[in-house]
């Protein structure tokens, strides 16, 4: 019988067939806990119950095995740091693909230590540790001397403070008192503001925790007052500062959430650090804290001037840091955005470092002026990047091209179109002339039946009274217009019409006078005509319209095109602006380290100290 680890649960084997190697499944940290833990309890057991011939060595057993019963989830602290705005809470957010912590692009946002790790349950849990009472008083202390210092204690008695400084001692103050004005401040004791303020002061040293199914209402509605400071006149205008709700962050010491993100499965910790420096020492120890004991750090700036961030370069060096890079770090840059690309510092550094690393992760890399980027890394010059110009202007050579032809068919279909208007005209003015015609006649034929009737009845009134016979026959009617079934067409009109082919249909059509054979087939003869020059109009124009919507297609299609070149030439211009800055970098965070060492060697041995020798055996 043997044990294999396979999957969550163990399995025991029972034959030879069943003893092939095969891969571990899984490799979520949780679940391989759970296995390792799975098939400790079985051998715990087995050892218990079986003979492994010599009582001592069933003691080591049973004692390895069950301190490794107590065995949790190994956790890989990963600290994210830099200036604020550098964008470290969007940084984690993508990775953890969800809204779990506040970003803003209006002001300073994660004011308070945010740690996030896995949370086996779906939902999204947080404890929010508050200072202890001694570490706000403290806080409370260094805030009104910031005000008086520019308010004065009395009367006419103002200091010589920063007012700034003294507006942002207020702000913080008010943000957790809504209720004190600024001239209240000035003689009142820390003591006093806590015990007026008992709802606030009972919750010091306590943890408030969340739990929320989704990150839209854990983010936005719970965790934000705990981590954001107030936007001083937005907040103030939105509500009066009775009504308004105390923001916490102030008070907070450090923000724990769990999450169900699969990044943090594998026992990834991470932890936004406040990008502003802070006032209050409880908070500036936890960052220290975390700066110490982290695994891994990762500096964040926005790649627009990572090169010149401070905070890549020491402004952040802080105990923990500066600690952390004399001890000897690998030195690794990332630049993410759309494109990652992973530095190493090449030659000379292995064995000689600590596995803890930093990492360097330029943000916002696709907010670029391409022109000058061009200008500065001279990269007109560089064959590659020239390909792609003249690839562009081909392309652009090819549209103006198509836009061309477009132009021509536009012009093209828009005359076949007006020619349509003007046959559809013609017709219909002919027709409208041949029905009014036809009205004339009937009036005519009316007319004639008439005076055709009421001559009878007067010959039979003759008859009847003078028995006289007429010499007048019923021929001398008046001669009407009814010779033509059709119309009346003048000579001129018909010469005119009977040139149709080469006379704008619009001047033919009138009424004339004619009446012969050929006149009166004019008007058919002619509608036959321009319904047929109407149906060859429009196959005309349909075949103009395919046309058009080719060119159009072809121009879209090149417009993709180039699009598509212009984004190969933004992100090639980003990534040698990534290459460069990794290489300032670079030697920059390679000068700093050697500074670093020859410091703390001259230190160490003034006496002896060859800066010839490189420590680190660095170039
Ligand atoms: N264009 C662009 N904007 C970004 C990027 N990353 C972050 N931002 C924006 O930058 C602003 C600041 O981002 P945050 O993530 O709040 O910055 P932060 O470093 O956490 O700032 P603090 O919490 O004040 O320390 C926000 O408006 C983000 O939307 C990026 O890669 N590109
Ligand atoms: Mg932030």
């Amino acid at each position: 019988m043997s044990l294999e680890i396979c999957g969550p649960s163990p399995q025991v084997l029972q034959n030879d067939a069943e003893l092939s190697p095969r891969p571990f499944q899984t490799f979520e940290a949780q679940g391989a806990l759970k296995t390792g833990l799975d098939v400790a309890k079985l051998l715990l057991e087995s050892v218990k119950n079986g003979d492994l011939g010599s009582k001592v060595r069933q003691d080591i057993w049973l004692r390895d095995l069950e301190s490794f019963q107590n065995q949790t989830l190994p956790s890989i602290i990963i600290a994210v740091c830099g200036a604020t705005g550098a964008g470290k809470s969007s940084l984690l957010n993508a990775i953890l693909d969800d809204n779990i912590v506040p970003t803003s692009g209006m002001k300073a946002c994660t004011s308070v230590v945010v740690e996030i790790s896995y949370n086996q349950e779906p939902t999204i849990d947080a404890d929010i540790s508050f200072l202890t009472r001694q570490e706000w008083e403290s806080e409370l202390t260094d805030l009104l001397k910031e005000i008086r210092a520019v308010d004065g204690v009395n009367d006419g008695d103002e200091g010589e403070g920063d007012e700034e400084e003294a507006a942002a001692a207020f702000q913080k103050i008010r943000d957790v008192y809504p209720s004190l004005k600024r001239n209240q401040l000035a003689k009142m004791t820390p003591a006093e503001i806590l015990n007026n303020h008992p709802d606030i002061t009972s919750r010091l040293g306590t943890i408030d925790r969340i739990s929320e199914p989704n990150s839209a209402s854990f983010s936005v509605i719970k965790i934000k007052k705990y981590i954001e400071n107030s936007l001083d006149g937005v907040v103030s205008k939105a509500k009066t500062r009775r009504q308004r709700e105390a923001y916490l962050c102030p008070l907070i010491r450090l923000v724990q959430i769990r999450c169900h993100a699969a990044p943090l499965a594998t026992g990834a910790v991470l932890v936004d650090l406040p990008g502003v420096a802070d006032t209050n020492l409880g908070r500036v120890e936890v960052a220290n804290r975390y700066l110490q004991k982290c695994d891994f750090l990762w500096i964040v700036a926005p790649i627009t001037r990572a090169v010149n961030d401070k905070t890549a370069f020491g402004g952040y060096s802080r105990k923990g840091l500066r600690e952390s890079v004399e001890n000897g770090l690998v030195v690794k840059l990332f630049f993410v955005s759309i494109i990652l690309i992973r530095l190493l510092l090449p030659g000379g550094l292995d064995g000689n470092y600590s596995d803890s690393a930093i990492t360097f992760i330029a943000t916002k890399t696709e907010d670029i002026g391409v022109t000058e980027i061009i200008r500065e890394l001279e990269l007109d010059e560089k064959a590659e990047f020239q390909n792609i110009l003249t690839c562009l202007e081909q392309l652009s050579n090819n549209k103006m091209a198509l836009s061309f032809d477009q132009n021509n068919e536009e012009r093209a279909l828009e005359r076949t179109k007006e020619r349509i208007r003007d046959v559809k005209d013609s017709l219909k003015n002919l027709k409208k002339s041949l029905k009014a015609q036809k009205e004339e006649k009937r009036q005519a034929k009316k007319r004639k039946r008439r005076s055709r009737a009421s001559q009878d009845a007067s010959a039979k009134r003759c008859r009847s009274t003078s028995l006289r016979p007429l010499g007048h026959s019923t021929d001398t009617v008046p001669e009407t217009s009814d010779s033509s079934d059709l119309t009346e067409l003048s000579s001129e009109d018909e010469d005119s019409l009977g040139s149709a082919d080469q006379t704008k249909p619009e001047q033919a059509g009138g009424t004339g006078s004619t009446h012969s054979p050929r006149a009166r087939n004019f008007p058919r003869d002619q509608i036959r005509k321009w319904t047929k020059d109407l149906q060859s109009l429009r196959m005309e124009e349909e075949s103009g319209a395919q046309r058009l919507k080719l060119a159009q297609d072809d121009i879209k299609q090149l417009e993709r095109e180039i699009l598509e070149k212009e984004r190969e030439k933004t992100a090639y211009c980003s990534l040698q602006r990534s290459d460069s800055s990794a290489a300032q970098l670079k030697a920059l965070f390679r000068k700093k380290l050697r500074d670093m060492d020859e410091n703390k060697a001259i230190k160490e041995n003034p006496d002896t100290f060859d800066h010839t020798i490189s420590i680190r055996g660095m170039s």
